[in-house]
């Protein structure tokens, strides 16, 4: 199986890297949207896109995919909140178990249903520990998935949940209070959360300033996933950008 957008995460952590994720939600971008979103990503050395959502209702999926393809070379990488979020056009899939659930169906469920659909799309697979931690206020996210988020408070649950994710064989833990949240996840959750695993950690949920995100990344994340405050002021991306690259250990020349 392909791993190379995997390798590079991988790469990036070892070598103290932080990465930028611009999370883009079809249902709220056209085709306006989109170049204009591209284009300030490639200015400001934007790592990543994740496409999807808990709940897209557009059907342009494709259609998004290929423009942003056409127009620059960040990675697309799905984050899926169904199996109808699979699109061959992406270059990565984040094969999500909701592990901080006891939700049968995003734990194996609907995995064991797309499984020959997904395998067959030829994308990378990379599997994923998603832990949805309480941001707040109930998400769409919490509220789709049907089952209770990890208390903001409660670091070790966080810990042990990202712990035995990794040893499950998951290749990444993504921790997230849910797009909009009132309350990103703290630094302590974070911090604990980072020193008990080697697998890159991705972070995200209710980030709208830069000295969150940057703080976040002292913390340990490794990845930091900003959709909402974004969406509500692309210019935004600029700052995110310089924030998140400037805490990495080393110099960040991609
Ligand atoms: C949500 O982690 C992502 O799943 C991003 O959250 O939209 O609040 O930035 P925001």
């Amino acid at each position: 199986m392909k791993q190379v957008i995997y390798q590079q995460l991988a790469e990036r952590k070892q070598a103290g890297k932080k990465s930028f994720t611009v999370l883009i939600d079809p249902d709220k971008v056209d085709n306006a949207s989109i170049d204009q979103l591209v284009s300030l990503s490639v200015e400001a050395k934007v790592d990543y896109f994740f496409l999807g959502g808990s709940l897209v209702i557009s059907s342009h999926l494709d259609e998004c995919i290929q423009q942003i393809k056409a127009s620059c070379d960040i990675p697309v990488i799905l984050f899926p909140g169904s199996p109808s979020q699979v699109s061959k056009y992406a270059d990565a899939l984040l094969y999500l178990s909701l592990i901080s659930g006891r939700n049968p169906e995003l734990l194996i469920g609907q995995h064991v249903i797309s499984a020959p659909f997904v395998k067959k799309s030829g994308l990378e697979i990379m599997p994923t520990g998603y832990m949805v931690v309480d941001g707040g206020a109930p998400t769409t996210v919490s509220y789709i998935s049907n089952a209770t988020p990890i208390p903001a408070d409660k670091n070790e649950i966080a810990m042990c949940t990202a712990m035995a994710g990794e040893m499950l064989g998951m290749k990444l833990i993504y921790m997230d209070a849910g797009s909009g949240a009132k309350r990103p996840i703290t630094e302590h959750m974070i911090e604990k959360v980072a020193r008990h695993i080697e697998i890159p950690l991705i972070i995200g949920g209710g980030i709208t300033d830069p000295e969150k995100a940057y703080r976040n990344c002292k913390a340990g994340a490794d990845v930091i996933v900003i959709g909402n405050a974004i969406e509500k002021d692309v210019s935004l991306i600029k700052e995110m950008s310089a924030a998140i690259h400037s805490s990495s250990l080393v110099q960040h020349n991609s």
